[in-house]
C-alpha cells in the first residue's frame, strides 16, 4: 500500500511514526512524506530547513522529543560564541549538532544540489524509513505581515514570528513568498497520482500544510488523485495539540476547531481537499457537508496511539 502524506514539522514528525509503524505491519507498507519548507530560512550564512530536519532526525531516533525540534544530547558552544559576537540572530538557537546538518545542506545548495536531493544525502545517514520529499526545490517562505511597535506595519519571516515573538504581536495575514512561481519537487507529484491513500498529516493548517498546498500544480493533483484524501485533525476540543494553530487560525478568520479546520480543508467533492476527516472523541458527531467524518483518540502519547490514529484514518479511507 502506497501512503502519501502531506506534513509539517513538530506534529507531522510524530504522525509519520506512526505512519511508518503501521506501514511495517503491511506486506507492501511503502511511504512518502511531502514535507512542507515555507518555515527555511538563512542565518549565519547556513540554510536551515525546519520541518524536513524534525521527521529527519525523529524518524532517524535522533531528536529531542521535549523540544521537538533539533537532536538530543545537544551542545550550544558555537550558538554561545555566536551571542558573544553579538552577531544577529541571537534569539535562534542553533545546536553544535545542528550546525552540522545546515553546513552539509548549504555546501550542497551552493554546489548547485537541489534541497530534493540534499535531503536525500542527509536521509542517508538518519534512515528515516520513508521517502521524504520537499514539497518543492524552490525559494517558498512564510512571511507574517505584523504591527511591530515603532516600526508600523511590516512583514517578517515566520522564524521571528514563531520563535523570537512567539506570535505575540498584531498579526494581520501569511504570505508565502515564492509560492507562485514555485514547482513540486521531483517525485511529488508522482508520489500523490501513485497513491492509494494521501493523509493530511495533524500539522499546522495555517503555516504547515497550506504553504504546501500553495505550490501551483498540488491542489489539483490532489483533487484529481484517484486515491482518497483523509485528514487528521491537529485541533483537539477546541484548542490545538501543540504549536500555535489557534493563533495563525484566528489570523485568517477561522474557528479553532476541528469543524474549522475541516471546512477550511474542505470536501473534495466542492474543490476541497478532504474524503475524510479523522477528529478526537471530543469532537465525535461533527458533520461536514461532503465529507466523512469518524473519530478516535488523537494523542499521540506514543508511537503506538500514533500508529492506531493511522489505522484508524485508513479505515476511514477504505
Ligand atoms: N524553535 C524555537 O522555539 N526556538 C528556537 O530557537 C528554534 C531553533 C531551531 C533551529 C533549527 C530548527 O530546525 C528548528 C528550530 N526551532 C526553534 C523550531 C522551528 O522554529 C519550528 O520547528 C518550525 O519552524 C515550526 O514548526
Amino acid at each position: 500500500m502506497r501512503i502519501t502524506v502531506l506534513a509539517g514539522g513538530i506534529g507531522g514528525a510524530r504522525f509519520l511514526q506512526g505512519v511508518r509503524a503501521h506501514a511495517r505491519t503491511l506486506p507492501d507498507g511503502d511511504v512518502t512524506a511531502v514535507v512542507n519548507v515555507a518555515d527555511d530560512t538563512r542565518m549565519h550564512g547556513l540554510r536551515i530547513s525546519p520541518d524536513l530536519d524534525s521527521v529527519m532526525y525523529t524518524l532517524g531516533g535522533a531528536h529531542d522529543a521535549e523540544r521537538g525540534w533539533g537532536q538530543a544530547g545537544e551542545t550550544w558552544t558555537v550558538s554561545g560564541e555566536l551571542k558573544a559576537y553579538g552577531a544577529e540572530p541571537t534569539w535562534f538557537g542553533l545546536g553544535d549538532k545542528d550546525i552540522a546538518t545546515h553546513l552539509v545542506r548549504t555546501t550542497m545548495l551552493d554546489a548547485g544540489y537541489p534541497l530534493s536531493r540534499v535531503t536525500e544525502a542527509l536521509c542517508t545517514r538518519w534512515n528515516p524509513g520513508v521517502r521524504l520529499i520537499p514539497a518543492t526545490d524552490d525559494r517558498l517562505e512564510t512571511h507574517v505581515v505584523v504591527d511591530l511597535p515603532g516600526e508600523g506595519q511590516r512583514a517578517i519571516h515566520f522564524q521571528e514570528w514563531w520563535v523570537r515573538h512567539r506570535g505575540n504581536v498584531p498579526t494581520h495575514r501569511f504570505v508565502f513568498v515564492g509560492a507562485d512561481a514555485a514547482k513540486p519537487a521531483p517525485g511529488v507529484l508522482d508520489a500523490i497520482a501513485a497513491a492509494d491513500v494521501i493523509l493530511i498529516a495533524p500539522s499546522n493548517p495555517v503555516v504547515s500544510i497550506a504553504p504546501i498546498l500553495a505550490v501551483p500544480g498540488l491542489r489539483d493533483a490532489l483533487a484529481s488523485a484517484s486515491a482518497p484524501v483523509v485528514g487528521v485533525s491537529g485541533i483537539i476540543g477546541g484548542s490545538p495539540v501543540r504549536g500555535m494553530a489557534d493563533k495563525c487560525l484566528a489570523t485568517i478568520g477561522v474557528e479553532c476547531s476541528a469543524a474549522g479546520v475541516g471546512a477550511l480543508y474542505g470536501p473534495r467533492a466542492d474543490g476541497g481537499l478532504l474524503d475524510g476527516w479523522l477528529v478526537d472523541t471530543a469532537d465525535a458527531g461533527l458533520e461536514i457537508p461532503g465529507v466523512r467524518v469518524a473519530s478516535a483518540p488523537l494523542w499521540m502519547t506514543d508511537e503506538t496511539a500514533t500508529a492506531a490514529i493511522v489505522s484508524a484514518a485508513l479505515a476511514l479511507a477504505a
